[in-house]
This record gives structure tokens, sequence and C-alpha cells, in this order.
């Protein structure tokens, strides 16, 4: 009896390892379609680490009172650093605003839409997410300045940006 159930054990044991290797691929692993992201104070809440290229990402916001962005920033394959480095050192960070792939911009309590590009990330390789709002902006001054602004984060009264308090993230596209 006791053979038996050791035997069947290690079946059991054998088909998990099975099925657990299958999943191991990345397309398994990749979200994919429409990612819905949703915003906070401060940082983003559903936002996978790894996303197949030529998803839409959407940007809900459910803060009462802060407008929140979705800015999607291409690394360079060359950079090493992680998110996390790269938003403690903002030179670094600045560098790498040409590198803007989408915008996408959600006032309080409201669903966003993007301001460039169209929330789809096409180019494979790593980004940073990041929210550059200065806290405590007034939502319709700061929507009002972005779209006077030439290239760059508009210029409102305000706090430290969002990221400053944990509003970023890294995700992977693959193919
Ligand atoms: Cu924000």
């Amino acid at each position: 009896m006791t053979t038996i159930r050791s035997v069947t054990a290690l079946l059991v044991i054998a088909l998990l390892a099975v099925s657990v290797a299958g999943c191991g691929e990345d397309e398994v692993l990749a979200a994919s379609g429409t990612i819905e992201v949703t915003a906070i104070d401060y940082g983003y809440v559903d936002l996978p680490p790894v996303v197949k290229a030529g998803s839409t990402f959407t940007l809900k916001n459910v803060s009462g009172t802060e407008l929140h962005e979705f800015v999607a920033l291409r690394l360079p394959d060359s950079e090493t650093r992680t998110v996390e480095q790269l938003v403690a050192d903002p030179a670094s960070l600045e560098a790498l605003f040409p590198n803007v792939a989408t915008v996408v911009i959600a006032p309080p309590n409201e669903d966003g839409f993007a301001v460039e590009g169209t929330g789809v990330l096409t180019e494979p390789g790593r980004y940073a997410i990041i929210c550059a709002i200065p806290t405590g902006a007034d939502p319709g001054e700061y929507l009002a300045a972005a779209a006077e602004a030439e290239g760059g984060p508009p210029q409102v009264d305000g706090g430290v940006p969002h990221f400053v308090s944990g509003m970023y993230a890294e995700v992977t596209i693959v193919e």
C-alpha cells in the first residue's frame, strides 16, 4: 500500500514538473492585448512585468485628487541599471526623455487618454514607466500647460514628481 502511494506521489510530482516547465516560455508569461493599468497615489496596479509587443496600455486613475500619467521610456540596450536606480539619478532619467514611446494621462477618477503615441508599445526591450506629475499640481492647470508645451514636461507649480514617491515601474516588451 505504502509503495503504491509513493509511486503515485512520484508520478504526480513528475507530471507537475512537466507542466511547470511548459509554462516557462516567454509566450506563456507575457501579458498581451489590452493591458488595463490602474493609477493610485502613488503607484501602478496591475502592470505586468513582461508584455508582448503590440499590446495597448490603458490607464484608469482611481485617485480622487491627483492627475496621473503613464510615461513609457525605452531604455537603451546598453543600459544595465534598474529603473529604481535611474529614478534615483535625475540626470540619467532626464537623458531618457527623448526616448518617450507613449504617454497616457488620466485626470482624477477618470480613464486616461494618450497624449503622445497611442498607448501601444511595439519595440521589444526594457522600458521605464514613470509618472512625472508634480505632487499636488492642479489637474486642469497641468493639462492646459501640457497642451501648450513643445517637448518636455510642462512646468507647473507643485511638489516633487510622483516617481519620487514610488510611482515608477519596469516593463519588458517581448516579441
Ligand atoms: Cu502620478
